[in-house]
């Protein structure tokens, strides 16, 4: 059986972060491939290994790597499909492995996830994947139940059980309480005009529409059809939740963040899409990466480089080209800078 997804470890060193990710692929139940090639000892078994999967119909490939962490960019170099990319701890808290991975140039993002999440990355390939089947789709939502359960187990395992002379554990216990999911408000005064959009662009500020801006020129370029909001989860909650669950169509979302990242980490808890994140800057020069892609297991956020969003367009290009040949072709244009942008 043809994998769908590609694991490659820049050393055998890195195979405890990759069994983070086939934990979570086995519950799944998607076939993957594992190898280990290195960007900088093998160059040319990269190039060999990613150029061969890909013509075999690999659809995601997950690069794992720590320090000078340059795997899942050489991987970009020869696969046209869509690049996940671990940084692995092995120096400074791992900080140079998610530098290396995060801040691609365009047009070769890499869908960066948090330090030693193999997990996310897996979860994220399988969101990839599920844009074109329904099936995956169903077992991403189980699965990410488990860790939402989880929350509600540990009121019972770790906080019912506290005994101090003050804590009021009757108070509003959890599992007394009736939780609804999110549902569509009709009153909140937000429209969703272009309900038909394939990919949605939320922004959480004003001030960062110029980011947007660059995400949506190479939408066009690629004749993916889109929308933007600029819409904050805190200031404006009932709107923004509205305008998420009322894209119903969405098949990814683009957040555009700064400070604590609120945007993308608002989509990510009430969508089961792919979330792809673009960090800013804000007017002191402090940038939001950090803030954007550092995500607990089960709910990842495809961080692309500070500000890029002509790499988020690309990275949405590439995921809906996997079943795709037109945006396939359109992107080879944009990479090969065969039209003038
Ligand atoms: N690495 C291997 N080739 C290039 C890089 N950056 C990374 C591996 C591993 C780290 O270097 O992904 O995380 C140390 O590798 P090793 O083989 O010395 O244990």
């Amino acid at each position: 059986m043809t994998p769908k997804i590609m694991i490659i470890l820049g050393s055998g060193s890195d195979i405890a972060v990759a069994e983070k990710a086939m934990d979570v692929l086995d519950k799944l139940e998607i076939p993957y491939s594992l190898k280990i090639a290195s960007a900088h000892r093998t160059p040319n078994l990269i190039r060999e290994l990613v150029s061969q999967a890909s013509d075999a119909g690999i659809e995601v490939f997950i690069g794992i790597a720590g320090l000078a962490a340059h795997l899942p960019g050489a991987i970009a170099a020869y696969t046209p499909r869509p690049v996940i990319g671990v940084p692995v701890d092995v120096k400074t808290g791992g900080i140079d492995a998610l530098q290396s991975v995060v801040q691609m140039p365009y047009p070769s993002p890499i869908a960066t996830v948090g330090i030693d999440r193999g997990d996310n990355a897996a979860i994220l390939a399988a969101q990839f994947i599920a844009i074109h089947d329904e099936e995956v789709r169903r077992k991403i939502i189980d699965l990410r139940w488990t860790y939402a359960e989880k929350v509600y187990t540990s009121n019972e395992e770790i906080v019912q059980k506290i005994d101090r002379p003050y804590i009021q554990n009757d108070f509003l216990r959890i599992k007394n309480l009736e939780v609804n999911g999110v549902k569509i408000d009709e009153d909140a005064e937000i429209s969703c005009k272009n309900e038909d959009a394939e990919v949605v662009v939320i922004v959480g500020r004003q001030t960062d529409l110029p980011t947007a801006k660059k995400v949506t020129v190479i939408l066009d370029r690629l004749k993916i059809s889109h929308d933007t909001k600029v819409v904050c989860p805190i200031r404006s909650n009932k709107k923004f939740t509205n305008y998420v669950k009322c894209m119903k169509k969405a098949k990814i979302f683009i957040g555009i963040s700064s400070n604590s990242s609120q945007v993308t980490g608002g989509i990510v808890g009430i969508t089961d899409r792919p979330v792809i994140g673009v960090p800013c800057t804000n007017e002191n020069g402090d940038d939001y990466m950090l803030t954007t892609v550092s995500m607990p297991p089960g709910v990842p956020v495809a961080t692309v480089g500070i500000n890029n969003g002509k790499n988020a367009a690309v990275l949405a290009g590439e995921i809906l080209a996997i079943k795709d040949p037109n945006i396939t072709e359109l992107l080879d244009k944009l990479k090969d800078k065969k039209i003038n942008l």
